[in-house]
């Protein structure tokens, strides 16, 4: 059953795009906002409602502010995480897609656009070899908001890869600006050379930008252009 339904499903289940990267599953919640305020008032009935920590919790500057603000992941049904910023005492949420053998992994702290402001990278898909994350950060409008493309589909960011493929990402700073580099190569002759390419985006609200693409083949697996250091965009 579950193995039917990983099949059937899309990295993007149940996150439908309804206009420039906005989606429909994101809400704001300040009504859950307000509930635990209750709770912790001792004002929302039921036995003891203390807060519940987050399966996985990072404090992290979410608004460019100067001070830690905290971001909180939750598992919210099949194939299905709830990610939770928590800024300025405002609290928004937003579901993001994963699968039934991914469950909810440990959030990365990252800044692709260099600037003040942190976001996270959230793990929706752990394979055997290659793990996929989609950047969310804090939108000036305190939407939770998942990075695109420029075509508007939610940006995947890959690493790993097996014997046939090479997956990475890493940030590179010059002149006061940070680019996002991806590197994506295949080997399609079973002799562990790739083909593929590296690309250069410039991140600006929430949209990846490509400046520069690469192209190689025929590279080996230790050839420079296939390297990628990820901890270069912590
Ligand atoms: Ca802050
Ligand atoms: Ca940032």
């Amino acid at each position: 059953m579950g193995k039917i339904k990983k099949l059937g499903a899309t990295a993007f289940i149940g996150v439908v795009v309804v206009g420039a990267g906005t989606f429909a599953l994101g809400t704001t919640s300040l009504g859950a906002t307000a509930l635990s305020r209750l709770d912790a008032l001792g004002l929302g009935g039921g036995p003891s409602h203390l807060p519940t920590p987050a399966a996985q919790q990072v404090a992290l500057d979410l608004d460019g502010d100067g001070s830690l603000d905290a971001a909180g992941l939750d598992p919210a049904g099949p194939e299905r995480q709830r990610l939770r910023f928590t800024a300025d005492g405002e609290t928004t949420e937003a579901l993001l897609p994963t699968d039934e053998d991914t469950g909810v992994q440990p959030l990365k702290v990252v800044n692709l656009d260099g600037d003040g402001a942190q976001e996270v990278l959230v793990t929706t898909s752990l394979g055997a070899n290659t793990t996929t994350y989609l950047r969310v950060d804090l939108a000036p409008d305190h939407e939770v908001r998942t990075m695109t493309w420029q075509d508007g589909k939610p940006a995947e960011l890959y690493e790993g890869g097996g014997a046939s493929a090479v997956s990475g990402y890493e940030c590179r700073d010059s002149g006061g600006q940070r680019r996002l580099i991806t590197v994506d190569g295949t080997d399609d002759t079973g002799n562990m050379v790739y083909n593929g390419e590296r690309a250069t985006f410039r991140v600006q609200d929430g949209v990846a930008v490509k400046e520069h693409a690469q192209p190689f083949s025929g590279a080996p697996e230790n050839d420079p252009v296939l390297q990628a250091a990820p901890a270069t965009c912590a």
